[in-house]
């Protein structure tokens, strides 16, 4: 029996756009540096703390670390609430644009009558500013659910986020693609039963994707170089760049 693709789960910081080191780690330091904190997070360093999800957590990690300065939840909680205030100032000014392929694949899903949902880490401001300023406002629409943050207990690498977002949308894990740029993301599609598509990028490169169903360095778009394929299971052909057949393929 064929499952089908009827819906599409997009990961964000990562996947949607390369948010992390231009958007989220700036916006990190400049609350340090706000709060007069002697704690500045390098590209280097940031890379060694995104294997822990979560801004706030990942705050947790570097204390322990002997990082940062000890200082406690509520104050974490506060920090983190400026960070989200400097991240959403950055999006704003529209200087983080969509990966290569990503707006032309989810016109094709949406125009196919996809359904599309969010499963995200980040926090639902961060992901509000980047589909307002990066996407379109249509989209807050266009997406079925929207699941960030803290609305699960356990955040990525466990299944708890695209479980929710699948209950929301009343869908199959047989239904239903990732879409991903991490391993931690990777483990928590897989985590959900769920086949799943990592773009990578400088951090997640070198991470581990065995049993994921295609691993390419972008979407790409036609009439640019070719994408970069590293994992290709699924022997999909003609790959210069992924495509809406593509993805239907890998559900078939
Ligand atoms: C990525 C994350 C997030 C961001 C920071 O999530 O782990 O924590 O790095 O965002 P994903 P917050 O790739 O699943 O979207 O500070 O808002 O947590
Ligand atoms: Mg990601």
């Amino acid at each position: 029996m064929m499952a089908g693709l009827k819906c599409l789960l997009w990961d964000v910081d990562g996947t949607l756009a390369d948010t992390e080191r231009d958007g989220h780690r700036v916006a990190f330091n400049m609350a340090f540096a706000e709060a007069g904190m002697d704690r500045r997070w390098d590209v280097a360093t940031y890379g060694e703390l995104l294997k822990v999800t979560g801004g706030k957590e990942r705050m947790r990690f570097d204390i322990q670390r002997g990082g940062m300065p000890d200082i406690s939840n509520a104050e974490i909680a506060t920090l983190h609430g400026r960070k989200t205030v400097m991240y959403q100032q950055l999006i704003a000014e529209g200087r983080i644009p969509l990966r290569p392929g990503v707006r032309r694949l989810l016109d094709a899903a949406y125009a196919d009558g996809i359904l599309l949902g969010i499963a995200t880490t980040t926090t639902p401001a961060a992901l509000d500013a980047l589909i307002e300023h990066s996407l379109g406002s249509e989209w807050f629409e266009r997406f079925a659910v929207l699941a960030a943050g803290d609305i699960v207990p356990a955040k990525k690498p466990a299944a708890d986020i695209y479980t929710y977002a699948m209950m929301q949308l009343g869908v199959n894990p047989d239904q239903t693609l990732a879409l991903e740029d991490s391993g931690n993301g990777w483990l928590s599609a897989q985590a959900a039963g769920l086949k799943c598509v990592v773009t990578i990028n400088d951090y997640t490169r070198a991470q581990d994707y065995i049993g994921a169903d295609l691993v390419v360095s972008e979407f790409g778009e036609a009439g640019t170089a070719a994408i970069e394929v590293l994992q290709n299971p699924h022997q999909l052909g003609s790959l210069a760049y992924v495509t809406l057949d593509h993805l239907k393929t890998i559900m078939s």
